[in-house]
């Protein structure tokens, strides 16, 4: 096992990540802008490196500062949260090529799935199909005429290295086909720097639904249950939950032995999410994440798995201390996403916090790293914490939940809890299984009532 690893990241993960460390007895290293001088997790770490700059382009996303830290702190590992570099193929082999792990998967399996038409070409080479589609690069709007005309519309138009939605363009006739590919090359190309577009059948009412996995370097990959992520706000989950609910446990079961399919055919080292749309008891491949998920704590709590602690250990060659089977789904456990923003308005809130109150009580765990007096900075995402119910039932984690959320005090900035605690409340969400379009379409009711 490491004896000390470098956390290239801030905020709640990086507390996450130095706090599995410290139950291995892993010595920390720290790296912070000069926004974060005060941050949790500068304080937590057994050591500390200062990057400089203000922005994370000047400070977490800046390779050189951070290898430079690798370098000097002799650390043996790094672990990369999410977001940042967490899935840069480049970063991960400039770290390798040191002698130092990277703890994520191989650089190769970065890049595959980071093209979402070799993603779908990789899937379906083990027999896990996306939404009926095509995976040849777009040239000519009449393949989306003719390919709506036999499968009918509406047609998604994607940038093939995109990602979370940006650029998407949804085709409802033929009369729209023109306009929308030449629209979703040119964002791909602003937006992503290639516009290599591909297109799918569009689903109109899909939950999403994911699977957690986790291989080692044995070969041995294990899926941990499923996730739904449907409560989101373009493209911004705001809550998840684990198992996802609604779904027949043998189609839970063929998400996940799908997921395992789609990993061992890449190779695939370490945690990694496999993204399904669900719609009409069909499940359809839709990308995969390469990197720990800011949801993973709704896994661990129906698991008992520290998937943290996971990563570190198969990081160092273990093999997983478990098989498929010994994996037991036990309760239900929800999460909420806590964002210094106007709650309705969704306007970033950044500032002091006067006063801050965690909640407890029965199955409430809480990541965060604010405490009174921290200054949230605006540079960063507005995301300050983690609210995770766990419950017998998903009715009991919910309520739980509500109690949390009535209990925990924030002052000195706005935050999102008044929204979590209406949607909370609201019986179409509590019922369970509302699409990735429910939020929105509740959120613009909402707003046409108070006119
Ligand atoms: C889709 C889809 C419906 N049909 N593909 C959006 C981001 C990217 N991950 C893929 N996304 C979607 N692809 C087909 N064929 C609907 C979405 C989508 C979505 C997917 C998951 C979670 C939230 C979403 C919000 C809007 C659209």
């Amino acid at each position: 096992m490491f004896s000390k690893v470098l956390i290239a990241n801030r905020g709640e993960i990086a507390v996450r990540v130095i706090r599995a460390c410290r139950e291995l007895g892993i010595s920390t290293v720290a790296v912070y802008s000069d926004l974060d001088r005060d941050a949790l997790h500068v304080r937590l770490a057994d050591e500390a490196y200062a990057l400089g700059g203000q922005t994370a382009a000047e400070s977490y996303i800046d390779a050189d500062k951070i290898l430079d830290v690798i370098q000097r702190s002799g650390a043996e590992a790094v672990h990369p949260g999410y977001g940042f570099f967490s899935e840069n193929s480049d970063f991960a082999r400039r770290i390798t090529d040191l002698g130092v792990a990277f703890i994520g998967p191989g650089p190769d399996a970065i890049d595959v799935m980071g093209d979402k038409i070799s993603a779908r070409l990789a899937a379906e080479k083990v027999g896990v199909h996306g939404v009926p589609g095509s995976t040849e690069i777009l040239t000519d709007a009449q393949k989306v005429v003719d390919f709506g005309n036999e499968f009918g519309f509406p047609v998604a138009i994607k940038a093939a290295y995109g990602g979370g939605g940006r650029g998407m363009k949804v085709v409802h006739s033929a009369e729209e086909a023109e306009a929308a590919l030449e629209s979703a090359q040119r964002e791909a190309l602003s937006y992503f720097g290639r516009d290599e577009c591909y297109m799918e059948r569009y689903l109109t009412k899909p939950r999403h639904v994911e699977v957690q996995l986790i291989a080692d370097s044995q070969g041995n990959c294990v899926y941990l249950g499923t996730r739904d992520c449907s409560a989101q706000r373009r493209h911004q989950k705001l809550i998840e939950e684990a198992p996802a609910p609604g779904i027949p446990d043998e189609i839970l079961d063929a998400m996940g032995e799908a997921a395992v399919k789609v990993a061992k055919g890449c190779d695939y080292v370490n945690a990694g999410t496999v993204e399904f749309l669900y719609q009409d008891g069909g499940f359809y491949y839709l990308e995969m994440n390469t990197r720990l998920q800011v949801e993973h704590p709704v896994t661990e709590l129906i698991t008992g798995v520290d998937l943290v602690e996971l990563q570190l250990r198969v990081a160092a060659g273990e093999a997983l201390p478990f098989t498929q089977e010994d994996v037991t789904i036990t309760g239900h456990a929800i999460e909420c996403r806590i964002n210094a923003e106007d709650p309705f308005k969704f306007t970033p809130s950044p500032g002091r916090i006067t006063s801050y109150h965690p909640p407890g009580g029965p199955g409430i765990r809480v990541d965060s790293h604010i405490y009174q007096g921290y200054f949230v900075p605006p540079h960063y995402d507005s995301l300050i914490g983690k609210v995770i119910a766990y419950g017998e039932s998903r009715e009991q984690a919910i309520r739980r939940m509500r109690i949390a959320l009535s209990e925990m005090a924030v002052q000195g900035i706005q935050t999102n809890i008044p929204l979590h605690q209406d949607l909370l409340l609201d019986e179409r969400f509590v019922k369970g299984g509302t699409s990735i379009h429910y939020l929105e379409q509740k959120l613009a009711q909402q707003k046409l009532e108070k006119g």
